[in-house]
């Protein structure tokens, strides 16, 4: 019994090698950063020879694998104002933040749910002549990088970031197998079970010859 138990775990072993998602191809996608930079935690690009409105910088990021940047806190906006400043875009750049389903109500388009850093310039965000999208923009008097609503149809730089691809896993045996994965389970299975009649036929041979030399005593 012991020993059939053991099978069962080399079998479960095996199979749960085969259903899980391979290293390979989570190495091959965290390599693929091209043409995202590092810039502090995260990767961006900047495209400096191309201005868009808001709503062709958030096609144009997502196009190229990102997204228009989320900027989720002071560390991340200290990161891209030392980049803006380094190459030196006199522009306002583009981020994903917006209050375009509800006036005063600012989400990240990225990921739907309200923002969860600003840094405003002052006396913004002031809706002047319906402002909408957020775009940033570094400041003469202090060379900070700083938020302003404005008009979505302005054309700015977009800052694109990386979008980590989304690695789904198989959470129970229960899944639709395609030919060869149901052909790999149908050795496997075959297998496994001549496995246990090997061990089976090893036991009643070790009951047999205990019963023999019981005899002879
Ligand atoms: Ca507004
Ligand atoms: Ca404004």
């Amino acid at each position: 019994m012991l020993n059939f138990i053991k099978v069962c775990l080399i079998f479960l072993n095996i199979f749960t090698i085969f259903a899980s998602p391979s290293n390979s191809n989570k190495n091959e996608n965290t390599k693929n950063y091209y043409p995202f930079v590092k810039i502090g935690g995260k990767y961006y690009f900047v495209n400096v020879s191309l201005k868009m409105n808001w709503y062709e910088s958030f096609d144009y990021c997502r196009s190229i694998g990102g997204d228009l940047v989320n900027i989720e806190s002071l560390e991340e906006l200290l990161a891209l104002q030392k980049y803006v400043l380094e190459i030196n875009i006199g522009s306002q750049l583009w981020t994903d933040g917006n209050d375009l389903a509800r006036e005063g109500r600012y989400i990240s388009h990225t990921t739907g749910r309200p923002l969860v850093f600003t840094k405003w310039i002052q006396n913004n965000p002031d809706n002047a002549g319906n402002e909408d999208c957020i775009e940033v923009c570094i400041q003469v008097n202090d060379k900070t990088l700083q938020m302003n609503d404005n008009k979505c149809e302005n054309e700015y730089y977009a800052i694109c970031q990386y979008r980590e691809p989304i690695v789904y896993y198989r959470r129970s045996f229960c899944v639709v197998l395609n030919e060869n994965e149901n052909c790999m389970l149908r050795n496997l299975g075959e297998g496994f079970t001549q496995a246990a009649d090997m061990f089976k036929s090893c036991a009643n041979d070790n009951v047999n010859k205990a019963s023999e030399v019981k005899a002879l005593n």
